[in-house]
């Protein structure tokens, strides 16, 4: 089924209204079937404008809170996207590992590993692999503020910055790392560390996407031109738990101050430049629960998987 924002004639600000408006609502089904999800709500405008201004052929390794719109914004389908989360047959992973990829064409890095980091090795090599084909092609690769402290960051940064790489890093920052606040473990922005790499270092309020796009776009014409990584820090805020079930008690212990919701905000900011009416929005808003719903409805009725798909014969011949 065709996503609502891929109805024609919609405005650029409405599309990119809608696909956040998708995201929220695809968040909330999934949090409520399936406990070990890691909702994204809150960190949309971070997601969307990271990624909304890239080529087919550029390639892409999305974090893995909320990445299911980026992968539909590229041409994957809802329900089999839903399928990987609910462990369905239809899936592109057939159950196989964590749900984070799609299909091969649409130039997905998958998160595969349960190792935080990893994604950054192989966003690089394809950076690397662009280099050396001589295209302009980019790749753009998103990671959580807790993972910005594994040395896969420190080894990749240094490695991209001294070839040049064609590739943008952009870190989520979402204010935690399960349960630990940030200000346990960052001590400075982490959009700092790209002087020691003598890279370009952004913070932006990741939760306007106008200004993530702005920032994005000065970097992605930087890489696409030869010049080289940047680092970008969109500054957002976890609206919800770590996983789906997430009882959150540390918030007690640590209270933290909630952004303005990306959603509401965008939405008032084409009100107020004449782009849309509330009635647009609300439409969207409903469009987006309706399309969800249903594919939810038909997903669920899918078999799970089983060992044929699960390919046990590959493993044990
Ligand atoms: C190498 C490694 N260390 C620790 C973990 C356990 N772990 C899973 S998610 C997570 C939090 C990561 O936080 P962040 O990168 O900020 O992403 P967020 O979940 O906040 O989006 C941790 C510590 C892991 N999976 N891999």
């Amino acid at each position: 089924m065709l996503a609502p924002v891929e109805a024609k004639g919609l405005s650029e600000g409405l599309r990119l209204y809608g696909w956040m408006a998708l995201s929220r609502e695809l968040d909330e089904v999934l949090c409520a079937a399936n406990p070990r999800w890691f909702p994204s709500a809150g960190e949309e405008a971070a997601m969307v404008g990271a990624f909304c201004d890239l080529r087919p052929d550029d390639a892409i390794a999305a974090h893995y809170r909320g990445p299911l719109v980026i992968y539909m914004m590229r041409g994957a389908e809802m329900a089999r996207l839903v399928a990987q989360v609910l462990g369905k047959v239809g899936g592109y992973n057939k159950g196989r590992s964590v749900p984070f990829t799609g299909p091969v064409d649409l130039k997905i890095v998958p998160w595969v590993a349960g190792d935080l980091g990893t994604s950054l090795g192989v966003a690089t090599g394809a950076a690397l692999a662009f280099q050396q084909e001589g295209s302009d092609r980019i790749c753009v690769c998103t990671f959580g503020d807790g993972t910005a402290n594994r040395g896969d960051f420190h080894e990749n940064l240094n490695l991209a910055a001294s070839w040049r790489l064609p590739i943008v890093y952009v870190c989520q920052h979402n204010g935690w790392a399960i349960s630990q606040p940030a200000k346990d473990y960052l001590p400075a922005p982490v959009a700092n560390r790209a002087a020691g790499y003598a890279i370009p270092g952004l913070e932006v309020d990741g939760n306007d996407v106008d200004a993530v796009r702005r920032t994005m776009m000065g970097a992605i014409a930087r890489a696409r031109e030869g010049n080289g990584p940047s680092l970008i820090e969109a500054r957002t805020w976890r609206a919800k738990g770590h996983w789906a079930a997430d009882p959150q008690d540390y918030r007690a212990i640590h209270p933290d101050t909630p952004m303005a919701d990306p959603l509401v905000r965008y939405g008032d900011r084409l009100i107020q430049r004449g782009e849309a009416s509330a009635t647009d929005l609300d439409r969207l808003r409903d469009a987006a629960r309706a399309a969800v719903a249903s594919t939810l409805e038909a997903v669920r009725v899918l078999p799970d998987t089983g060992e044929a798909e699960l390919g046990l014969d590959e493993v044990h011949p």
